[in-house]
């Protein structure tokens, strides 16, 4: 499916979402997000995990500034929830999601790679929140999802400053958990959706999904819920199938990475 907006393509299991408003370096206009929206909604069932691309040098300039009219209050609002949901379907949706990124990542742009569950980063990659000096405030989950990359005190340097963290700082703080050389972001991640494509599909959706819950509750109920999760997972077909594998010695063994 392509639109002005995204381009999708299917690859055997794994969906590729590219950015494609190259001349506005991706910025994110309300027809680009519902696009993303639309792409995760409508998910078909083979596909078990998507990579998130932008065209051109740049992974995405943020919001598209020139959309930003005359907007009241309630307005902005709507607007700001109209991010949540699309966003909330890239991080709570059908599969897991990995970003590659380069160039620019900021503002909005940095929202939805945030959204992401892995992030791959080539050296090319700079992390920004220009919304401070643009007099305006994150809204697309960014104040949710970007502290638990980087913590609060960083955010809040990024935005009252406009300070820009380079590809190596950027993964130090925390932005990215794969640095790759200059121009195989994408293929990087391409790799990895493979092979997290290759696991049970319920283990990819307890990560998905209970991982970050996990995280917001307090420990004796978030030790519960994994308990749940725990004897969800083991008690299914495939989870004893590969078990079985092992046992039996048909399944690699995990190796060291020299
Ligand atoms: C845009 C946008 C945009 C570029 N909205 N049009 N985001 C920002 O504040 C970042 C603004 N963008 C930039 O700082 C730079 O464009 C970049 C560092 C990303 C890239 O620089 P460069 O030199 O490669 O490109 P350029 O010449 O600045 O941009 C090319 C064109 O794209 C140009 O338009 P043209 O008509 O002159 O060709 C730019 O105006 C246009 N363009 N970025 C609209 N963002 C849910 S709330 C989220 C809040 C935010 O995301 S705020 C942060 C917005």
């Amino acid at each position: 499916m392509t639109n002005t907006d995204i381009q999708l393509d299917y690859r055997d299991d794994v969906a590729i979402i590219r950015l494609t408003r190259e001349t506005k370096r991706n910025a994110l206009s309300d027809g680009l997000i519902l696009a993303l929206r639309d792409a995760f909604e409508k998910m078909p069932p083979a596909i078990r995990a998507a990579v998130i691309d932008g065209e051109g040098p740049h992974f995405c300039a943020g919001l598209d500034l020139s959309e930003l009219k005359e907007r009241d209050a309630g307005q902005g609002m709507q607007h700001s929830r109209m991010w949540h949901a699309a966003l909330e379907l890239v991080q709570h949706g059908p599969v897991p999601v990995i970003a590659a990124l380069h160039g620019a990542v900021v503002g909005g742009g940095l929202e939805l790679a945030s959204a992401c569950h892995i992030r791959v980063a080539d050296t090319t990659t700079f992390y920004a929140l220009p919304e401070g000096s643009r007099g305006i405030f994150v809204g697309g989950g960014g104040s949710v999802r970007i502290p638990k990359l980087i913590g609060v005190p960083r955010m809040t340097d990024m935005m009252m400053t406009g300070r820009v963290y380079n590809a190596e700082e950027g993964e130090r703080a925390g932005f990215a958990q794969y640095l790759v050389p200059q121009g195989s972001a994408f293929d990087k991640a391409f790799e990895l959706a493979q092979r997290v494509a290759k696991n049970a599909a319920l283990t990819n959706y307890a990560l998905m999904h209970a991982l970050s819950r996990i995280a917001e509750q307090p420990a004796d109920q978030g030790y519960f819920t994994e308990a749940l999760i725990a004897g969800i997972a083991q008690s299914a077909p495939e989870a004893k199938e590969r078990v079985r594998d092992f046992l039996e010695g048909r399944a690699a063994k995990v190796a060291a990475n020299v």
